[in-house]
């Protein structure tokens, strides 16, 4: 098996106890590289989608809306809207050439996409340049004739041509080899809702009005200083975040631009917000806190009485609790349940119906306090063509989950 991810440079399974030094598999240079994509089957060819075309943006979120991931019994199916499609790809580095299409030749309809994204990260203590891959998605008519191979190997070409030669990619599916896997988490916000839609269920022995109470959240938050981040808190955050995030042994470096961009875009006009920032300044004027999440729908699929829910996703957050000498880890444990617990109450005042968060970070401190269970979803991470040891659910070594 793995006909195709066995012929790329990935770590095999198999040679798991022994250390490696970590670095490129695959050394080469852009002569080594194609400079014409690989011909496609007879009747389809290759695009560059160009995003800030209302048309093209509409495409691309109508083969996502129809045909991008589900869950594994096929009752909700992600429903990214076109503004949050072109804030995921056009962050600072973006370029054209990394929206690849393929379009049906006489129709023109458009049946396959995926996308990349220039990124740094830090693995350990080694920096790299990576193609953040995304969005892979093909026509439920097209499926299983291997045209998904053909894709990444262009995505792959177009990176190489730009001199980027190791990728970043998650997927729900086991492929040689994660570097870490997480799990998924949902904390209930509108647990009725939740309920009609079969997204939860109501546990034995239990009544709907106990589960509605158990996940009610106060209707304002706790945390004093807390407020909503401006650009002007851009360098106190990333400060605050890189010292955070060095931590952990994979972590991304952002510029103050991408940091602008993740954390405080700009509004596009008539468009609903997808992303909330937050920062806590004290007394002093410092930001001592940040936290973030995004919103992604999410279709419930031939459900009668909902059409999509709107789901939270916790995105970074960093505490300067964690800088204190000696580490308190119950400090930073009570620190980050209260600044969680606000963000359940934001996302709750935005009308979000459930929050996801991983089993990465230091998240292990306040899930089951915060009452997120535990999903079926894993979520895998993987690099290409980068040798790495294995990362521990992405948990701080002093802090294992
Ligand atoms: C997947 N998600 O194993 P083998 S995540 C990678 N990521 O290859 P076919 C995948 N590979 O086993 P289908 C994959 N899913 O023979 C399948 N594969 O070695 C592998 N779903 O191809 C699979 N989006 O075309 C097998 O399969 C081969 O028609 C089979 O198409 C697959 O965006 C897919 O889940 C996923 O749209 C497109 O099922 C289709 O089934 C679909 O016969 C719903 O393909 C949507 C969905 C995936 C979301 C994502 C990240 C993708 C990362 C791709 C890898 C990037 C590598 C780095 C490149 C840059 C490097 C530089 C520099
Ligand atoms: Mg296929």
């Amino acid at each position: 098996s793995y006909k195709f991810w066995q012929t790329q440079p990935v770590p095999r399974f198999g040679d798991d106890d022994k250390v490696v030094e970590e670095g490129p598999l695959r050394i080469q240079t852009v002569d080594d590289v194609s400079k014409e994509p690989a011909a496609l089957v007879d009747g389809f060819e290759w695009v560059t989608m160009d995003l800030d075309n209302d048309e093209e943006i509409k495409e691309i979120y109508e083969l996502l809306n129809g045909h991008y991931v589900e869950d594994d019994e096929a009752m909700f199916r992600f429903n990214y809207g076109p503004g949050i499609l072109k804030w995921a790809m056009m962050p600072p580095g973006w370029a054209k050439h990394y929206h690849v299409g393929v379009r049906a030749t006489q129709s023109r309809k458009l049946v396959a996409f995926i996308s990349a994204i220039p990124v740094r990260v830090r693995v350990r203590n080694k920096t790299i340049t990576a193609s953040e891959v995304n969005f892979l998605c093909v026509h439920k008519k097209l499926r299983g004739k291997r045209l998904a191979p053909v894709l990444i190997k262009e995505i792959t070409r177009i990176s190489n041509l730009h001199e980027i030669w190791q990728g970043l990619y998650t997927a729900g599916i086991v492929l040689p080899k994660p570097v870490s896997t997480c799990r998924y988490y949902h904390r209930s916000l509108d647990w009725q809702k939740l309920y009609e839609c079969s997204f939860v269920h109501l546990p034995h022995g239990s009544k709907p009005q106990y589960q509605i109470r158990k996940y009610a959240v106060p209707d304002r938050t706790n945390t004093k200083g807390l407020r909503e981040m401006k650009t002007t808190d851009i360098d106190a955050v990333l400060k605050l975040m890189d010292r955070y995030m060095s931590r952990f042994d994979i972590a991304p470096e952002m510029s103050k631009e991408e940091a602008t961009h993740w954390f405080t875009p700009t509004p596009q006009p008539g468009q609903d917000q997808y992303i909330w920032s937050y920062v806590v300044e004290d007394d002093n004027k410092n930001i001592t806190d940040f936290f973030s999440f995004y919103c992604i729908e999410s279709s419930a699929i031939n459900n009668p009485k909902h059409d999509i829910i709107r789901v939270a996703y916790l995105f970074y957050y960093a505490t300067d609790v964690a800088f204190k000498e000696p580490f308190d880890k119950s400090a930073l444990k009570a620190r980050l349940n209260d600044l969680v617990h606000d963000a359940l109450i934001l996302a709750k005042l935005a009308k979000f119906d459930v929050f996801n968060a991983l089993s990465l970070m230091d998240n292990g401190l306040f899930l089951e306090q915060q009452k997120f269970g535990a999903g079926d979803g894993q979520l895998h991470y993987y690099l290409f063509n980068y040798r790495a040891n294995p990362i521990a659910g992405g948990v701080d070594k002093r802090n294992q989950l």
